[in-house]
């Protein structure tokens, strides 16, 4: 960053920093990944000063003749990856997303049915901290509490009760598949739309290695930089028959001029997408993350749900006498990232949770396998069996760090 440096040392120093903590720790976060160097240069390119309000060929600024060729690619690569009829590629995030999808077709005050974020939803699903339930009418289905997964009579029986107009299926800390055929059903028997929002799993459904929410439902978002790995971003994929009503929700509903650099590095996300190492990529992140679960169990843990079928596993510290902000903190502190996260029917506070929450994905990039996922585990058990003992905490940070050594994050 030779520019930088000159310009601005400080904040050259905080980025190389950051480097260097992304590459000496291990990213067990379930949201996160390493996205290749080819993603950050388009994310860093001269795109990110070019305004370009409207969509290509129908722009409000001119000299859009090159951003015009770039979104266009980066749309029909999202349609051609996903069998989309119709791709909205502008969307500056996830909430960005979701929010463009309910006013593209509701008024405000609507009814939205959607999985509480206690029990794995996301924010924008009408969490009473988010705006989105300032805007919508929204009531929320849960997990079965003895089986932690969704409850699909339940779900059923809440949309003839409540009637909405939408159903979001989609969450942020589910480790289970989700039935879109089931959901869709139950949408369309009580004249409901259906949003599914697949942001933590869109690298999984790309590479085709778990069922994809595309056939099933009206609209279908997601953010770009977690297993798909192309950097901050949100995408709308919808029926072409929505197609003119989400566009005109991002802009000028909802947004002003896109994000270009954002768009070139989603281009490129959607190409190596394709290609037969992120497909391996996928399969091996499903693979961890089922070893994550069964090695945990076998040291005691107990998994959410009872194990996994994506790229996450929540485990219930309860019986360690741990709660999550203790475990996120400790394990920190010997270099290995993890969020605390709420357990469905947590006793504890948000702020405090009973689980915490680990994503395989990041590991994976690196091209870590099961014995080393093995390692994480028990690496991971002698920390927080051991908060108070410094000097088995040290051991650990020092493995960590061979570990890291060994597997440098690809460029
Ligand atoms: N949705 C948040 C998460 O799952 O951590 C971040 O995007």
């Amino acid at each position: 960053m030779p520019y930088l440096m000159k310009d601005d040392p400080q904040v050259a120093r905080i980025i190389q920093d950051e480097e260097s903590r992304v590459e000496n720790t291990l990213n067990l976060i379930a949201a996160e990944n390493h996205a290749p160097r080819s993603v950050l240069e388009a994310q860093g390119s001269i795109f990110s000063l070019k305004a370009a309000e409207g969509f290509p060929g129908n722009r409000f600024h001119a000299g859009c003749r090159h951003a015009d060729a770039l979104e266009s690619l980066a749309v029909s690569r999202a349609k051609d990856l996903y069998g989309a009829d119709h791709a909205n590629v502008q969307p500056h995030s996830g909430v960005s997303a979701n929010l463009a999808v309910y006013f593209s077709v509701l008024d405000v005050g609507e009814r939205i049915l959607s999985m509480k974020l206690s029990h794995g939803g996301h924010l924008s699903h009408g969490d009473a901290a988010s705006m989105t339930s300032r805007c919508f009418n929204f009531q929320h289905y849960g997990l079965n509490l003895k089986t932690e997964q969704i409850d699909y009579d339940e779900l059923e029986n809440l949309a003839k009760a409540f009637e909405p107009r939408m159903i979001v299926a989609g969450a942020s800390s589910y480790p289970r598949l989700i039935d879109y055929e089931r959901v869709a059903e139950i949408a369309q028997s009580v004249s409901a739309l259906l949003l599914v929002d697949m942001a933590h799993i869109a690298g999984l459904v790309a590479a085709r290695v778990i069922p994809s929410p595309v056939p099933h439902a009206d609209f279908v978002t997601f953010t770009t930089y977690k297993t798909l790995r192309a950097g901050r971003g949100g995408i709308i994929l919808c029926k072409q028959k929505y197609a003119d009503r989400i566009n005109r929700s991002i802009f000028p509903g909802g947004q002003g001029t896109p994000s270009l650099n954002l768009i070139a590095a989603k281009a490129v996300c959607f190409h190596l997408a394709l290609a037969d190492d992120f497909v391996q990529l996928q399969k091996d992140t499903l693979i961890n993350a089922s070893c994550f679960a069964a090695e945990f169990e076998r040291l005691g843990y107990r998994m959410v749900s009872g194990g996994t079928e994506n790229h996450l596993v929540l485990i219930d510290l309860r019986s360690k006498g741990l709660t999550g902000a203790l475990a996120e903190e400790t394990l920190e502190s010997v270099g290995i990232i993890v969020n605390r996260n709420v357990i469905p029917a947590d006793p504890e506070r948000p702020e405090v949770s009973s689980g915490i929450r680990i994503g395989s994905p990041a590991i994976t990039t690196r091209g870590m396998l099961e014995p080393e996922v093995r390692q994480i585990a028990r690496m991971m058990d002698s920390a927080m069996s051991n908060i108070e003992n410094a000097q088995i905490l040290k051991q650990v940070a020092r493995e960590v760090q061979d570990l890291c050594k060994q597997f440098p994050i690809k460029k």
